[in-house]
């Protein structure tokens, strides 16, 4: 890990853990649902380290450009009010979360979790600022939409970004879609870890000193 912020500085962001997006769903990702025990895990342990935890969710009306019959690319999935938009049921969301909304403009697709807002319409961008996070580790589905574009977004707005490699799954319309996006999301700077790696991580920033801007000044591990 070379990044500058530590986990003292971080939040988890979790896309789009819903029924539509699992098999079964009307827009399905295979093994969609293989994550949800692993983001689980993460989310309890950015939850026990006391870091903020951010669940977005597709949130899409009954008309939108998004969907095929309003001259979209995909099949109605994730309207709000139904089962297919509900999260996951084995999906934990701690009552800490804060959730985000995203895709409720009809006019717009909305993949990232940046376009969204929490239910007091606050952005994410202002919420992660306002607390003070400065890194953003994300996760989620789906890796060649959501979790792209929430991640271009995040360096774009100057977070330090890593992806979940072990705790996303993407929908290939074409096949290595999901694999081109972790490409790109890595040319503009984001980094990949594990499961195992964060926590090697976030035990080696125990009692490690902070400068004023809250940097570790020893290094993790
Ligand atoms: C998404 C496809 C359609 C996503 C949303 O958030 O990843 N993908 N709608
Ligand atoms: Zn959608």
């Amino acid at each position: 890990m070379d990044k500058t912020y530590k986990m003292e500085k971080a939040a988890l962001v979790v896309a789009d853990v819903q029924n539509d997006f699992c098999p079964g769903g009307a827009l399905q990702i295979t093994d969609g649902d293989k994550i949800v025990p692993v983001l689980n895990r993460y989310i309890k342990l950015f939850r026990e380290a006391g870091l903020s935890v951010f669940i977005t969710r597709d949130w899409h009306p009954p008309k939108t450009i998004h969907f095929i019959a309003f001259g979209g690319p995909w099949p109605p999935h994730c309207v709000q009010g139904t089962k297919g938009a509900e999260f996951h049921p084995e999906f934990y969301v701690p009552k800490e979360a804060i959730i985000i909304s995203k895709g409720d403009d009809p006019n717009t697709d909305s993949y990232s979790a940046f376009d969204g807002k929490d239910e007091r319409g606050k952005g994410l961008a202002d919420s992660l600022r306002e607390k003070g996070v400065r890194r953003i580790f994300v996760g989620g589905l789906a890796t060649d939409y959501c979790v792209k574009q929430t991640t271009l977004d995040g360096l774009k707005a100057g977070f330090e970004v890593t992806v979940l490699e072990d705790g996303v799954r993407g929908v290939d319309v074409k096949p290595g879609d999901s694999e081109r996006a972790i490409d790109e999301m890595k040319r503009s700077g984001a980094d990949t870890s594990t499961f195992e790696n964060i926590e090697k991580e976030k035990g080696g920033a125990r009692g490690g000193t902070e400068d004023t801007e809250g940097r570790a000044k020893r290094k993790a591990g």
